[in-house]
């Protein structure tokens, strides 16, 4: 198991790769899709009116030479990057929501999976979700009130419909006032899963990289008046087994996982870490499951981390592991200072895991 560190767009400097490395990272999982800027920080989405802004297609950052050049940048200062987490929303909307786009839109897909996998990136994670990541609000939950992101179904109007333009928080083109993405089935949001990974996993596979699926975030059956994917640990084993292919791969998010109503997450690592089908995971602990939970520091949660990463160990899990979001710490820089405290933790996890095998 390789220890890694997840870093946004405007974040893909030096320092954070020096950071990563400081930290006892040897990979970085890397998002180059532009929702969080450095002037609006995280932002969180919890209503119809505000999503994250603008998402554009075409950008140069999916180019071979810029993922080269990434790559190079982060092998000098001793790291690699092992992922890249997320598509732009500009760029598969049409494939989501099975529009006029979406054969253009593919063949974009499978182009930035092919220069993925000539810069040397294993991994990439996507999220198969109209609603996205929606509905958490930022409160002082965690320990000694850190504020940290929380979700309560009842506190939102958890169906308020998508508008029109938009997908995963993101406007892709101007809507039409009053109008809404089309209703569809859980069946129908499966078949285009289906079609996506049947056109997806071949390139995938030649280019050498694993597709590495996110759960729901939350893990509501239905959010914003659509369906959601996998929102229970045994609809992963859907997913893998809609289309047989070593590239067709999870991003095992262990805080979704245990926010799940049904099943357990220590049953649901063994299974998938067991059949190998875990790419990387997203390590968090969470208080709660949904409909109300809470985001909390990695050793205050529900989730036992030494039984889990216990059986990703037993099972021989090869990929990589990295924190997923963290409490703030209250200090000069509370993102940094998060994971460091969650990296420490894991590392030390990790390390006593290994002394139990002497
Ligand atoms: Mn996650």
């Amino acid at each position: 198991m390789k220890l890694g560190l997840g870093l946004y767009k405007h974040m893909l400097t030096r320092d954070n790769f020096k950071f990563a490395k400081q930290v006892g990272c040897s990979h970085i999982i890397i998002h180059l899709a532009d929702y969080y800027s450095q002037e609006k920080g995280v932002v969180t989405a919890t209503d119809e009116n505000n999503n994250y802004g603008l998402s554009t297609t075409s950008d140069p950052i999916w180019s071979l030479e810029s993922m080269q050049t990434l790559q190079a940048m982060a092998k000098e200062e001793g790291v690699e990057i092992y992922g890249i987490e997320n598509f732009s929303p500009a760029d598969w909307y049409d494939i989501l929501l099975d529009g006029p786009k979406k054969y253009e839109q593919i063949d974009t897909l499978k182009q930035i999976i092919r220069n993925a996998g000539a810069a040397g990136i294993r991994s990439f994670g996507y999220n198969f979700s109209f609603a996205g990541v929606w509905g958490h609000q930022r409160r002082t939950v965690a320990r000694g009130g850190a504020v940290s992101a929380c979700f309560n179904a009842h506190d939102l109007a958890i169906d308020a419909p998508i508008p029109d333009g938009e997908i995963w928080n993101m406007t892709y083109r101007e809507g039409n006032p009053g109008k809404f993405i089309e209703e569809i089935t859980s069946e129908m949001l499966w078949d285009r899963l289906a079609w996506f990974l049947r056109k997806i996993l071949p390139v995938a596979e030649e280019a050498g990289v694993e597709l590495a699926l996110h759960p729901d975030d939350p893990p509501m059956p239905s959010l914003r008046n659509t369906p959601r994917l996998v929102y229970q640990p045994s609809l992963y084993q859907k997913v893998i087994d809609l289309y047989d292919s070593p590239s067709n791969k999870l991003e095992f998010c262990m805080g979704s996982i245990q926010e799940m109503s049904e099943g357990n997450l220590y049953d649901a690592l063994k299974s998938y870490a067991s059949q190998n089908r875990i790419s990387y995971v997203h390590a968090r602990n969470v208080k709660g499951k949904v409909p109300v939970y809470d985001e909390v520091f990695i050793d205050e949660g529900d989730i036992d981390m030494f039984k889990a990463l216990r059986i990703l160990k037993q099972n021989n899990f090869q990929g990589v592991l990295i924190p997923d979001h963290t409490p703030e710490l209250i200090c000069g820089a509370s993102w940094h200072a998060g994971m460091a405290y969650a990296l420490g933790y894991i590392r030390a996890v990790l390390q006593a895991l290994e002394m139990e095998e002497r």
